[in-house]
């Protein structure tokens, strides 16, 4: 979707996740498609990330970023924050369950992501040490006292606090990134949590999209 005005994100040139759709700037598209709003991508290759014009939108010369007229914004949970207080659709009304769906999203980004980054990190650049194995085991062990924890406050409901919001959003995009190790799958409830975020249209539209613009690229030379 893409009409004059639209705000506009960066995302990798060309991902590195084959377009499985685990950069973060999955997550941001995710919720410019629950709300409807239209947008532009920029694509971002490594060295223009690095590059000055491209850091004075974010000082750690990341993606996802967000411009919208006068506002440029970096960090995922930011800018999804933005997007739903800024449309209908992603938070709640009252302004106590709004409240707690914040702190959903808080969650995924402060409690859960970490341990599962953690794993990611040391797969990448661990795996030399001669300590590996047993620190991944310690790291997986992390995640799954995490993923417990969340898997019994779910409990049967389709959401974490009543409707689909912001919340949920930020958590299966955060849980996403655990499938591959088959850590999720260790636990039924949070994996077809995890299916019905996946499930949405909204998630669909930006999965193709994000998918859409790796294979567009052509394999570097
Ligand atoms: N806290 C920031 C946010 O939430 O926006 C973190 C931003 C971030 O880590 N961006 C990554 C990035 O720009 C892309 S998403 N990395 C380049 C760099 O730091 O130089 C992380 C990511 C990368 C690759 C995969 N993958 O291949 O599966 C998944 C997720």
């Amino acid at each position: 979707m893409s009409r004059p005005n639209s705000p506009v994100i960066t995302a990798f040139e060309r991902s590195p996740d084959g377009g499985k759709g685990l950069a973060r700037d999955t997550r941001v598209r995710w919720a410019l498609e629950e709300v409807g709003q239209a947008y532009e991508v920029r694509p971002v290759s490594f060295a223009a990330m690095k590059a000055p014009a491209h850091r004075a939108l974010h000082p750690f010369g990341q993606i996802p970023t967000y411009e919208e007229g006068e506002l440029v914004l970096f960090e995922s949970g930011a800018i999804v924050f933005h997007i739903a207080e800024h449309h209908a659709g992603l938070l709640p009304v009252e302004a106590n369950a709004r409240a707690r769906a914040i702190g959903w999203m808080f969650a995924a980004l402060n409690t859960i992501e970490p341990p599962i980054l953690d794993l990611q990190t040391s797969r990448f650049a661990e795996n030399d040490k001669p300590w590996y194995e047993e620190r991944l085991a310690l790291v997986k062990e992390r995640i799954r006292v995490r993923l417990r924890d969340l898997a019994q406050r779910l409990g049967e409901a389709d959401w974490l606090d009543a409707a689909f919001s912001a919340g949920d959003l930020m958590m299966v995009s955060v849980l996403l990134r655990s499938r591959a190790s088959g850590l999720l799958d260790e636990f039924p409830k949070l994996a077809a949590y995890v299916a019905r975020g996946e499930a949405r249209p909204a998630y669909q539209r930006a999965f193709a999209a994000q998918l859409a613009d790796f294979t567009r690229k052509p394999l570097p030379q």
